[in-house]
């Protein structure tokens, strides 16, 4: 199976922290399976040319926080993934009719912490841009060491991580690999065909190389709601919430609710978010490092689809979003309200 997402076009924001650039945020993905033994293993692959089409820099996205560019740290950018998203193996047991085993290595790939990562979600196949809660909820699903042991049933999964938790570093073409040092577990429940629920525990060793002697544990708990609406329409609805607790400084939460409605040839996405962010977070001056601001964003588009072309549907899109920086943070930005715009196109196979 192969499957890959592609957005170009032209992303601003306001502000004194904003800017604007042509980029392009894009991922390939490809899954390859075999019976063997009593079981089935699978590869998975994936890739992203975001080095070159997003680059060190990152790309304008106003309140964001995480990683690093040129020594320093990425702030109201949003940081390029690496060449090597996932590289992995995995091997099905089944026991019974209704209990499987499964083990999980990867060289990159993404430990049993957190929702279903942004750049896979439904819920957000229409939208070019990262959530703001993004190193709250997410940003593990690249990480460079990773062995996953899972016990699940039709409706219940409880899986559980040993794996290098050191984001990865600003090189995007290298595997960042290092001795996994970093532990989690989660608990997911799919009720029915249209609900799925997790909730997630993870101790993160030294996640940022600029505070090596900083370890973070990390909470999170979703929920994801998909539905069919007729022939050709759909309706995917994912709710997140993640916190961030550092062993120095204020523990921070972050809230995101996304959906994607697709109708015949248009779409309609839209996400709000309400994210803490500290000084530190936010790169400001040293002396507000471990003061917490409340920052959120409302973003919504509209993509109007094409063809399909033979396997591809591209699209058409705009997207328009509202930052919200609370008082103490306005005089950095200029502005309490911060606003943002992004026209592009889209490229994705034909759904299934
Ligand atoms: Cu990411």
């Amino acid at each position: 199976m192969v499957h890959g997402n592609v957005f170009a076009g032209y992303d601003w924001f306001s502000s004194r922290r904003g800017g604007g650039r042509l980029m392009s945020t894009n991922s390939l993905m490809g899954v390859a399976w075999h019976p063997l033994g009593p079981g089935e293993l699978m590869f998975r692959a994936m890739s992203s040319a975001e080095l070159v089409t997003v680059g060190t820099e990152g790309y304008p996205l106003i309140l964001q926080s995480g990683e690093t560019a040129f020594g320093k740290p990425l702030h109201d950018r949003q940081h390029p993934h690496d060449l090597v998203m996932e590289l992995a193996a995995m091997y099905v047991l089944p026991v019974s009719d209704d209990v499987a085993l499964q083990l999980y290595v990867a060289l990159a790939g993404e430990p049993a912490l957190g929702p279903t990562a942004f750049p896979h979600r439904i819920s957000a196949i229409s939208d070019p841009l990262a959530p703001l809660g993004h190193h709250w909820q997410d940003s593990t699903h690249i990480a460079f060491g990773v062995v996953t042991a899972a016990i699940f049933t039709k409706t219940f999964k409880l899986d559980a991580s040993w794996f290098n938790g050191r984001e990865p570093d600003e090189n995007r073409w290298d595997l960042d690999l290092r001795v996994p040092d970093s532990y989690s577990g989660r608990l997911t429940w799919n009720p029915n065909a249209s609900w799925s629920l997790q909730a997630s525990y993870g101790f993160l060793r030294s996640p940022e190389p600029r505070d090596p002697d900083v370890s973070l544990r990390r909470v999170t708990a979703s929920a994801t709601h998909n539905v069919r609406q007729g022939a050709k329409g759909n309706l995917a609805t994912t709710f997140v919430f993640g916190e961030n607790i550092p062993g120095e400084g204020p523990a921070t939460p972050a809230f995101l609710l996304e959906s994607t409605w697709s109708f015949d040839a248009h779409s309609l996405f839209g996400r709000a978010e309400y994210v803490r962010k500290t000084g530190h977070d936010l790169v400001l001056p040293s002396q507000f490092d471990t003061t917490s601001f409340s920052t959120g964003m409302l973003s919504l588009g509209y993509l109007r689809g094409f063809g399909p072309f033979g396997s591809l549907a591209p699209g058409i899109g705009v997207r328009g979003s509202l930052g919200f920086v609370e008082s103490g943070l306005g005089s950095f930005y200029g502005t309490h309200h911060p606003v943002g715009g992004m026209v592009f196109m889209q490229v994705r196979p034909v759904p299934m």
